[in-house]
């Protein structure tokens, strides 16, 4: 390695070594506990380790150089193959060791597992999803630039990533932002059984950043050395503020794509051909060669580092095995905030009083930020920015190019460096280009960390149909996210609401999804019912999250509601009156978690229950609504609970199509009748 004589530091050298000597030791000794005591499926005796296993023996020069170049605050965002990314970073092996083996001493108490390792005191993260580190990395390094902290992140992917969506809107976020960024793909010629040359066309990856204006650098030979002075210059740029770049390294794996593999995909001598070129073996002689340690150095590294795995084994091995109930714990992290309003207000429509709540809270904490598609100068298609851009300016009223996923995404990078993001997706119907950062990450970050990561984020989203927008843009979606652990969902039907929400929403520790209704935001556009504009107050407050509000007593019939069709129960319960119906509205406000006790609380006392939402039928809120009534108020019960939603058809454009598949105060009134006679 002639590279060892350009410069590189002696005791990096042996620093690198040794770290990659100590990434084989532990992927040997993991290797053999996993394969030792493996349990049939289904059984609570989980053996050594319970789950699947992908082992980086041989990709120790992929991250072994950050060891050396990278601090402590500077963050990872690694893959399902990440011990030796994990060992590189510092993560703490003993805790890491735990995870994998599913005690509660483990980083994440169990909860996490080796493809979901978080150690957030060396800022370092993995994922399962392929092509899923990115975005995060793009939120740090925004973290980092916004802060003036010259700071990196660094993003791990397989040559399978690349081909992700998510990896092309990052390299383009991060150029375009100029993010302190160092994408890095580990090039081990293989996804799974598919070789690199049927999934792409290029030599080497690193070729991919000339369409992003980025450098890239391609390291060859699974070459430590090599990779370092790369990572180095990577790291040098990132600091000093000139932008992200992109190293792909050629690399390899000695064992199977996981354990078990039977491989038959691999050509015959691929390994054994491999081994004689051992990255491990070809340093060490090179320091040898160059007298930059002798035997009996190497020796030291050697033991020191089994000592090290050995002991980080036996840790774990003494460690608690969680109890079962374990499991609900660490959904959500506990909230505590409550402000009540001190004066009246005045009339505001809905659009206004969120961007009235966003703006108090952003002049309150500068680590609130406002993301999204034409939300600056704009103030967002549905006015939920306005005003801001003027205000904060486009640092922290960002405008996105249209990249859902990396924007998105980003936002569980920005929460783990200490962000309070807020993002929008324009229409909720856009969720689908998207749904990985919100389901697999936002959602899941809190409980595979063990609680240890919060996610502070507040995703704003435009819902619902009734103006002719048809099948892609008229959606309400309660369900989808509401069926996601880990989120919240809430839904403002009226401006007092709607200010007080959103800043709970801020305040919360938790994602929340925040739905907003069209139809209701009283945009001079846009019809809207004239009861959506209530008086707020200038002052901060909060509206509870989790907490229905009973918005009309009454006797004879409970109607759950949530968003518009609340104002279509409050116009047939007009009616319904006249007719002697006393009919009890529930607007829940927020959707997820439910509020199970006002709802059997209400249909105790009125034994009717009609649910009516705009979302589709199947699976739905109102599905939701009426179980909880059914488990746990059957008895009080005078009549079958029914449901009012959407029927299981896409929206349709015309408008008499579309205002009968509509919820609206006719249906409800008619429903309310039957079950009331
Ligand atoms: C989005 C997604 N698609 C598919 C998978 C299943 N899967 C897990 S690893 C893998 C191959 C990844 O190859 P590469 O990125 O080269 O990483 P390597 O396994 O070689 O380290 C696949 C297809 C996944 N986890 N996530
Ligand atoms: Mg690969």
């Amino acid at each position: 390695m002639s590279v060892l004589n350009d410069g590189i530091d002696k005791n990096d050298v042996i620093a690198i070594y040794s770290t990659m000597v100590k990434s084989r030791h532990y992927e040997e000794k993991i290797r053999e506990l996993y394969l030792n005591d493996k349990k049939p499926l289904f059984s609570i005796a989980a053996g050594n380790i319970p789950g699947e296993m992908h082992l980086s023996a041989g990709q120790e020069p992929t991250a072994a150089w950050m060891s050396v170049l990278l601090r402590k605050e500077d963050f990872v965002y690694s893959t399902h193959r990440p011990h030796h990314t994990a060992i590189s970073k510092g993560v703490n092996l003993n805790k890491m060791t735990a995870e994998i083996m599913g005690r509660t001493t483990g980083l994440s108490k169990g909860k996490g597992g080796h493809m979901h390792l978080f150690d957030p005191e060396v800022n370092f993260a993995c994922a399962g999803i392929v092509g899923s580190s990115f975005p995060p990395a793009l939120g740090a390094a925004l973290s980092f630039k916004l802060d003036k902290k010259n700071n990196v992140a660094v993003a791990f992917g397989g040559d399978g990533s690349l081909n992700q969506g998510m990896f092309m809107e990052s390299m383009n976020l991060a150029s375009l932002w100029k993010l302190p960024v160092i994408f890095v793909i580990e090039n081990n010629d293989w996804a799974i059984s598919v070789n690199v040359k049927d999934s792409t066309l290029l030599k080497h990856d690193s070729e991919r950043a000339l369409g992003f204006n980025m450098p890239g650098i391609n390291v060859s030979d699974n070459d430590p050395i090599k990779m370092y002075y790369a990572a180095k210059e990577a790291v040098e740029r990132a600091r000093s503020g000139d932008g992200p770049t992109l190293i792909s390294i050629d690399t390899y794996r000695y064992y199977g794509h996981f354990e078990g593999d039977p491989e038959v995909y691999r050509p015959k001598n691929e390994v054994s051909d491999l081994l004689k070129k051992d990255p491990i073996k070809l340093l060490r002689e090179a320091m040898l060669e160059n007298n930059i340690i002798n035997n009996d150095g190497l020796d030291r590294i050697e033991n020191s580092s089994m000592e090290e795995v050995n002991q980080a084994i036996s840790y774990a091995e003494n460690s608690q095995i969680p109890a079962g109930k374990d499991a609900l714990e660490d959904v959500y992290s506990p909230v505590n905030y409550e402000i009540k309003p001190k004066t009246k207000g005045r009339k505001l429509p809905m659009y206004m009083a969120i961007s009235e709540g966003i703006s108090i809270e952003m002049e309150k904490d500068q680590n609130i930020l406002y993301m999204g598609e034409d939300v600056g100068i704009y103030g967002g298609i549905f006015g939920a920015s306005t005003g801001l851009y003027n205000k904060f300016g486009s640092e922290r009223v960002r405008d996105t190019p249209i990249s859902e996923s990396a924007f998105i995404g980003s936002a569980s990078g920005l929460a783990a460096a200490g962000k309070r993001p807020i993002v929008e997706l324009m229409f909720t119907d856009f969720l689908g280009v998207a749904f990985d950062p919100v389901m697999n990450h936002i959602a899941k970050n809190y409980y595979m960390s063990g609680g240890n990561v919060k996610m502070p984020i507040v995703i704003t989203t435009a819902i619902g149909g009734g103006y002719g927008d048809a099948a892609q843009h008229s959606q309400t979606l309660f369900s989808i996210f509401a069926h996601i652990p880990g989120l919240k969902v809430v839904v403002p039907s009226n401006s007092y609401d709607a200010k007080g929400l959103m800043i709970s929403a801020i305040k919360d520790n938790n994602p929340v999804i925040y739905m907003f209704h069209k139809g209701l935001l009283g945009l001079p556009w846009m019809p809207y019912p004239q009861s959506t504009v209530t008086e707020v107050p200038e002052e901060e407050y909060t509206v509870p999250i989790g907490k229905a509000k009973i918005i009309r007593e009454g006797n004879d019939l409970t109607i759950i509601t949530a968003g518009s069709t609340v104002h279509m129960a409050m116009e047939a319960s007009e009616r319904l009156e006249k007719e002697g119906i006393n009919a009890e509205i529930i607007d829940l406000v927020t959707v997820k978690p439910i509020d199970e006790k006002t709802l059997i609380d209400s249909a105790k006392k009125t034994g009717r229950v009609l649910a009516v939402d705009e979302d589709y039928q199947s699976y739905g809120m109102t599905s939701e609504a009426i179980s909880i009534v059914s488990e746990k108020a059957f008895e009080y019960l005078k009549a079958p609970p029914k449901r009012i939603a959407y029927p299981d058809v896409p929206v349709p454009y015309s408008r008499p199509m579309e205002q009968f598949t509509l919820p609206n105060s006719n249906k409800i009134f008619d429903e309310a009748k039957i079950m009331v006679k």
